[in-house]
C-alpha cells in the first residue's frame, strides 16, 4: 500500500473507533431512544454514516452494486427532520452494526484497487477524505445526544489539562489584509475554498474564549437565561456533563450558549463578537511572513499539546492550558475547547464552486445560519482547521459553542 492509501486506512479505523464507543456505550434502548427532538436517535447516525459511505465510496467511487439500495430514504438528511426520525422503520441497532461493517469492508476492497495517485489523486482521494471527516462530524453530533441523554454517565475520559499561563485581556490585530480559505489544504471542504484576500481593519480580540466566570457575572447581573444544563445552587452555579453534576469551572470557557446570548454577552461587557475574518485573521495570519498558517500554532497538524481536540477530554479545559497552540499574535485556545460563534452569517467566498454537490454547503447559504469557528473538545483533527467553518441555527446550543469578544480599535489608539 502506499503511504496516502495507509494514511486513509488508519484514519478509518481510528474514526470507527470512536464511532463504536459512543454507540456501545448504551443499550439498545438507548440507541433506538430520542434523547431530544433536536437530535436523532444514536442507531440513526450509525447507520446514516454507513450509508454515505456506501453512496460515495461504495457505488461513486468503487462502481460497485448497492448493498441496501432499499434504505436510502431513511438516512438522507434532507427528506426526514431530525424530530421525525425515530418513527421511520430503521434499521435495528444489531441491523445497523451489520450494515456499517459489510459497507466498511467493501469500502477497504475499494481503497486497495482505486487509482488514488496521477491525475485522478484529487477526487478519489478527497472522496474517502470528506467520508472521514462525514463520520468525524457525526462523532460529535452523537456526542452532543449523548450530553443529552439522561441518566448515569457511560462516557469516561481523562481531565484537560490545567491552566499554565496568564491569557487575560486583548490582542491588537494590526489591519491591512491576509489571506482567508484555502486552495491548496487537501481535505478543505467546498466552503473553505478557494483562498482570498481580505482586506481587514485593524481591531482587538480576546486572548482566550469567554469563561464560565465571566459569565456567571454576566447572568448575575442581568438576569439572562444560564447556558443549557446549568442550574442554580444556594453555593452558586452548577453544570451538568455526559451525567455527572458538579460547580462550574470557573477558569473554563462557557458552553452551550446560542448565538443571541453570546452577542449579548458582549453588548453588555461593551464589547462585540468577532466577524469571521477577524477571527480567521487573528487564528491564521503571521505578521513576520505576511502568510496564512494551516494552525494557529503553524502548519504541523494538531497534537495533543496543541489544542483540546477528538474527545480525548470530555470538557473544554481552563484558558491558558495549552500555551504551545497559541497565535503569533498570542491568542490562545482558538483551536478546540469550544466551537466560537463569529457575528457572520453563512456565505460563499469569491469564486466558490460547490463540490461534490450542491447539498453539501451550497443550500445552506444565507441569512438563517451563522458561522461557528476552531472546533471543540468533542472535534477530531482530521474535521478542523485554521480555515474550517462549521455553521447552525443562531438559537442552537446543545453543540458545544462558547464565543470570544472583540473590539473596534479606537481611532488614534495604538495598542
Ligand atoms: C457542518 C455540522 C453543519 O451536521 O449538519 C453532517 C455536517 N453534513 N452530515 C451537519 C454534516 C452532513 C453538518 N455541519
Ligand atoms: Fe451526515
Amino acid at each position: 500500500m502506499t503511504d496516502l492509501r495507509e494514511r486513509v486506512a488508519r484514519e478509518l479505523l481510528r474514526t470507527r473507533q470512536r464511532s463504536t464507543v459512543l454507540t456501545e456505550a448504551v443499550d439498545d434502548g438507548d440507541l433506538i431512544r430520542q434523547h431530544s427532538p433536536l437530535m436523532s436517535p444514536l442507531v440513526w447516525d450509525l447507520a446514516h454514516i454507513g450509508n454515505q459511505e456506501e453512496l460515495w465510496l461504495v457505488r461513486d467511487v468503487g462502481g460497485r452494486d448497492p448493498v441496501r439500495a432499499d434504505i436510502d430514504h431513511l438516512y438522507d438528511a434532507f427528506k426526514h427532520a431530525r424530530r421525525d426520525r425515530p418513527a421511520l422503520p430503521l434499521l435495528s441497532p444489531r441491523e445497523a452494526r451489520a450494515y456499517v461493517a459489510t459497507v466498511r469492508d467493501k469500502v477497504f476492497d475499494v481503497l486497495e484497487r482505486v487509482p488514488l495517485e496521477g491525475n485522478r489523486l484529487t477526487e478519489h482521494a478527497f472522496a474517502f477524505g470528506m467520508i472521514v471527516q462525514h463520520e468525524q462530524q457525526h462523532d460529535e453530533t452523537m456526542l452532543a445526544t449523548h450530553q443529552l441523554r439522561a441518566g448515569d454517565p457511560v462516557l469516561a475520559a481523562a481531565p484537560p489539562p490545567p491552566s499554565t499561563v496568564d491569557v487575560s485581556g486583548e490582542v491588537l490585530v494590526p489591519g491591512g489584509p491576509f489571506t482567508m480559505g484555502t486552495s491548496t489544504e487537501p481535505w478543505a471542504l467546498d466552503n473553505e475554498r478557494p483562498a482570498h484576500l481580505v482586506d481587514v481593519p485593524a481591531f482587538f480580540i480576546d486572548r482566550a474564549p469567554v469563561t464560565n466566570a465571566q459569565y456567571a457575572a454576566f447572568l448575575d447581573e442581568t438576569g439572562a437565561e444560564p447556558p443549557l444544563h446549568w442550574s442554580r445552587d444556594p453555593g452558586g452555579w452548577l453544570a451538568t456533563a455526559f451525567g455527572r453534576t458538579a460547580p462550574i469551572v470557573p477558569d473554563a470557557p462557557v458552553v452551550h450558549v446560542s448565538f443571541p446570548e453570546a452577542k449579548a454577552y458582549a453588548e453588555w461587557a461593551g464589547r462585540r463578537l468577532p466577524t469571521e475574518a477577524e477571527w480567521e485573521k487573528a487564528a491564521r495570519w503571521d505578521p513576520a511572513t505576511g502568510r496564512s498558517r494551516r494552525y494557529p500554532w503553524g502548519d504541523e497538524d494538531p497534537e495533543p499539546h496543541h489544542a483540546n481536540l477528538g474527545q480525548r477530554h470530555l470538557a473544554p479545559a481552563p484558558v491558558g492550558a495549552y500555551p504551545a497552540g497559541a497565535s503569533p499574535l498570542g491568542v490562545h485556545q482558538l483551536i478546540g475547547d469550544v466551537w466560537e460563534w463569529v457575528d457572520s452569517d453563512f456565505t460563499p467566498y469569491p469564486g466558490f464552486a460547490a463540490f461534490p454537490y450542491r447539498e453539501y454547503s451550497e443550500v445552506f447559504f444565507g441569512p438563517d445560519y451563522k458561522i461557528l469557528r476552531g472546533g471543540s473538545f468533542g472535534t477530531d483533527a482530521a474535521a478542523c482547521r485554521g480555515t474550517f467553518r462549521n455553521w447552525d441555527y443562531p438559537i442552537r446550543r446543545q453543540i458545544f459553542s462558547g464565543f470570544r469578544t472583540a473590539r473596534d480599535r479606537s481611532p488614534g489608539e495604538l495598542a
